[in-house]
């Protein structure tokens, strides 16, 4: 590849967002999904290079900016990590809206952008805070139980944030940055059961993201801890996992249209979020902050054996 790959480093509630804004060649296709296919069977090598190791590391969500799919977006986005592409991702959308912020292509206000899972939204302040509109949340199945090897049987729900999430309250486990490998260890085993068992999202869909809960404190009402797809753990607390667990809260009786719920993460940062809707269609408001912290170009020297990294 001549040049490099231009990106712009950001970390939203200390989830860290690597957009790309030139010298990825554009994937082809008619609408932002066809080209999140088109990364998937062509260009999988530039998104191991962006978010892998010796560049990256498993907790990166890259972002590459396409071409939107309505006139009135501004742009379209597909989301990438250290094992494959996102639906959607909350942190991530924060952290593209201050990246655009920054490059001087939007302004405080309203910005429309397309995801392969459907049109979002955002509205950007004047000090930064950035509130998104996700996708729909809604839930699949209360009260799944299933048997983890280990751990005995757990039960939780299903739902959809943007991405497929299975949550559940585990009383044993405290939910604290010290313990981090921990509860990864132990939502890996929840999923590879989920997986095992065949429970699985909406038309099959695959659950790759399971999110514990515990009761919040200082003004929190949750505290959460997401497990992403592969290894890697959220450091944010989740924008898709907080629009599930919006769902679920409202299917439970337990949260109306527009009351704000406060989840946070085990590094102690904090997303609001509340539902807009009728009932019929939920969506997802959720707002936190971003910082940027980089501006980069990306080399592939062809001699460097690890150029597309450690995959
Ligand atoms: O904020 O939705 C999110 C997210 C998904 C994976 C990592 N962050």
């Amino acid at each position: 590849m001549q040049g490099g790959i231009e990106v712009v480093d950001s970390h939203t509630e200390g989830e860290p967002t690597r957009v790309v804004i030139d010298g990825w060649p554009m994937p082809t296709g008619h609408t932002v999904a066809d080209r999140r296919d088109t990364m998937r069977t062509m260009q999988d090598d530039l998104r191991r290079a962006v978010v892998l190791e010796p560049r990256g590391h498993e907790a990166i969500v890259g972002a590459l900016l396409v071409p939107a799919d309505r006139p009135e977006a501004a742009t379209g986005v597909v989301f990438f990590n250290d094992i494959g592409y996102l639906g959607m991702c909350g942190h991530g959308l924060i952290g593209v809206v201050r990246t655009l912020e920054h490059l001087g292509r939007i302004t405080p206000g309203h910005v429309e952008i397309d995801t392969p899972v459907g049109p979002v939204g955002a509205d950007l302040d004047r000090d930064g805070t950035v509130t998104i509109r996700n996708v729909p949340a809604f839930v699949h199945a209360l009260d799944v139980s299933v048997h983890v090897p280990g751990i005995g049987t757990v039960t939780g729900d299903v739902a959809w944030g943007g991405n497929w999430f299975f949550l559940a309250h585990l009383p044993g486990e405290s939910l604290t940055y010290e313990r981090r490998r921990e509860l990864v260890a132990c939502t890996t085993r929840i999923r590879e059961a989920l997986h095992a068992n065949g429970i699985t999202g909406a038309d099959g869909g695959e659950i790759d993201h399971v999110e514990l809960l515990a009761p919040g404190e200082g003004g929190a009402d949750a505290r959460t801890f997401v497990l992403c797809p592969g290894a890697a753990w959220d450091r944010s607390p989740c924008g898709t996992g907080t629009s599930a667990k919006l769902a679920v809260l409202h299917a439970r009786g337990q949260l109306s249209p527009d009351q704000r719920w406060v989840q946070e993460s085990v590094i102690g940062s904090r997303f609001t979020g509340w539902l807009e809707g009728d009932g019929e269609t939920l969506v997802p408001r959720v707002q936190g902050r971003a910082y940027i912290t980089a501006r980069a170009t990306l080399h592939l020297d062809p001699a460097d054996p690890f150029r597309y990294g450690l995959a």
